[in-house]
């Protein structure tokens, strides 16, 4: 969590992590498409051509006041394949809450433990 004093802001972060393939991207993509235009930032992707994320997804959402204060939920995606490693970690930095997708095919239920303890 970051306060801005001088912008009365409060800066959340929300990390969606969980195995390849196992929906985080789409998630984000959900919840950008539902939400009032006047809530939300852009949802800034960088994928492969394969719609695989290379490093992060984030948008932001905004939602009235508390106290005077403005909380800014800032969501992030981490890139799910293995070799990614370093940028999970590096995404990981200063986050406030965890939402992690699991894939729920049976056959996927060895990649979702190991993701887990990556966690
Ligand atoms: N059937 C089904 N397909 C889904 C669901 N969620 C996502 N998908 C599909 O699964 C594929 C992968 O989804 P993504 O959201 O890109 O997965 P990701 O977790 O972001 O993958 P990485 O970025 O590689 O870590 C896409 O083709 C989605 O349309 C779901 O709930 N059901
Ligand atoms: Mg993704």
């Amino acid at each position: 969590m970051f306060i801005n004093w001088a912008l009365q802001e409060i800066n959340l972060k929300i990390v969606y992590y969980g195995p390849g393939m196992s929906g985080k991207t789409t998630n984000l993509e959900y919840i950008h498409s539902k939400l009032d235009p006047s809530l939300k930032g852009d949802l800034v992707s960088l994928k492969t051509k394969e719609d695989r994320t290379i490093f992060f997804d984030f948008m932001q959402i905004e939602v009235g006041r508390i106290k005077g204060k403005k909380p800014k939920f800032n969501l992030y995606t981490v890139p799910g394949q293995v070799y990614y490693a370093s940028s999970r970690k590096v995404i990981l930095n200063g986050v406030d809450g965890i939402v992690f997708v699991a894939d729920s095919q049976p056959h996927r239920m060895e990649a979702n433990i190991e993701t887990l303890l990556d966690l």
